[in-house]
C-alpha cells in the first residue's frame, strides 16, 4: 500500500490540520508523533527505505527499540502538512539500542524530525510501559489559553488541575489523573524530556510554562479531544478571570466527590483541597 493511503496517515494529517485550524500551531509551533502498529507497518513495508543512515536521537529510549513512528518535521509548518505530507512528515525506525533512528519515508528535502524528538520518545516510552502498549500518541501544541494561565497561576500541578477541573464539569472525567506542570526550561533537548516524561508517569497532560502543552493518548480522537478539553477549560478560566478575579460560585470539592462516585472515576484527594 502507498504510505499516504494508510488510514493512520490520514488520521494523523486530519488531527494536525484540526490543531492548525484551532490556532494552536503558529509558524512551525507544535509537533505530533504516532507509534505505528506492527500490522500497519506491514502494509506499507515495501515503500519504506532501509538504506538511510542511523542518526542520534539525543537520548535513550530502549523500550522503543525496533518501533516505527510517524512524526512531524523540524521547522515544518502544521499549516502545510495537509498540502505536502511527504515534505513535512517522516516515518522513522528506532534502532536496537533505542539511541538512534533512521528516516524510512518522508522529509524528502533532507529534513529532520521534530526538535522535540527526545521529549516525544521519552514520553512514548513511559506511556508504552504504563499502558501495556495501548498509548500511541504524543501531541505538543502551543494552545494560547493554557499558555496565558502559566503567567498568572502558581506553577503547581495541584493548582492547574483543580482550576481547570472547575471550569467545566466534564474535565475531571476527561483527565481524572490531573495535570503536571513544568517551570520554564530550554525546549528541544534531553533535559526537558527527562522532566516531562517523569510527569507522564502520573499524568496524560503536561504543561510547559510560557510555551505549550503535551498530551498523551491511545488514539487520535481521544488525544486530540484531551488537548481540546484542556484548552477549552483554560479559555473559560481566562474569560472568567477577565470578567472578575473572584468567582461568585463554582464546582466545590464535595461536588467533585459526588461526580466521581456517579461517573465511577477516581479523583485523587490531593486535588480536592479546601480553598
Ligand atoms: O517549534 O513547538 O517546542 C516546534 C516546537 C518546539
Ligand atoms: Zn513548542
Amino acid at each position: 500500500m502507498k504510505v499516504l493511503a494508510a488510514e493512520f496517515m490520514q488520521n494523523f494529517i486530519r488531527m494536525a490540520n484540526d490543531g492548525w485550524e484551532l490556532g494552536w500551531h503558529e509558524r512551525n509551533g507544535g509537533n505530533l508523533s504516532y507509534r505505528i502498529k506492527a500490522a500497519e507497518i506491514e502494509t506499507i513495508a515495501s515503500n519504506l527505505d532501509k538504506n538511510t543512515p542511523w542518526l542520534e536521537i539525543g537520548t535513550a529510549a530502549p523500550e522503543l527499540a525496533g518501533e516505527y513512528f510517524l512524526v512531524t518535521g523540524s521547522g515544518k509548518y502544521f499549516r502545510n502538512i495537509i498540502l505536502d505530507p511527504e515534505s513535512t512528515l517522516a516515518i522513522i525506525e528506532i534502532d536496537k539500542s533505542g539511541e538512534k533512528y533512521r528516516i524510512c519515508w518522508g522529509l524528502k528535502d533532507n529534513g529532520r524530525p521534530t526538535s522535540e524528538l527526545p521529549s516525544h520518545l521519552m514520553n512514548h516510552e513511559v506511556k508504552k510501559i504504563a499502558s501495556s502498549g495501548k498509548y500511541r500518541i504524543i501531541y505538543h501544541a502551543h494552545a494560547p489559553n493554557v499558555i496565558a494561565l502559566t503567567f498568572v497561576l502558581p506553577l503547581e500541578d495541584r493548582v492547574f488541575t483543580r482550576e481547570l477541573w472547575e471550569m467545566a464539569t466534564e474535565c475531571p472525567v476527561v483527565f481524572p489523573d490531573g495535570i503536571g506542570v513544568v517551570s520554564w526550561m530550554v525546549p528541544g533537548g534531553r533535559e526537558i524530556a527527562v522532566v516531562t516524561s517523569k510527569l507522564m508517569e502520573k499524568y496524560d497532560v503536561a504543561i510547559w510554562a510560557h510555551h505549550g502543552i503535551f498530551c498523551a493518548g491511545e488514539d487520535f480522537d481521544s488525544t486530540f479531544g484531551l488537548m481540546h478539553t484542556v484548552e477549552k477549560s483554560a479559555q473559560i478560566l481566562v474569560k472568567t478571570l477577565s470578567i472578575s478575579p473572584d468567582k461568585l460560585q463554582t464546582i466545590t470539592a464535595q461536588n467533585f466527590r459526588d461526580l466521581a462516585k456517579s461517573f465511577e472515576v477516581e479523583l485523587p484527594e490531593e486535588f480536592l483541597y479546601e480553598k
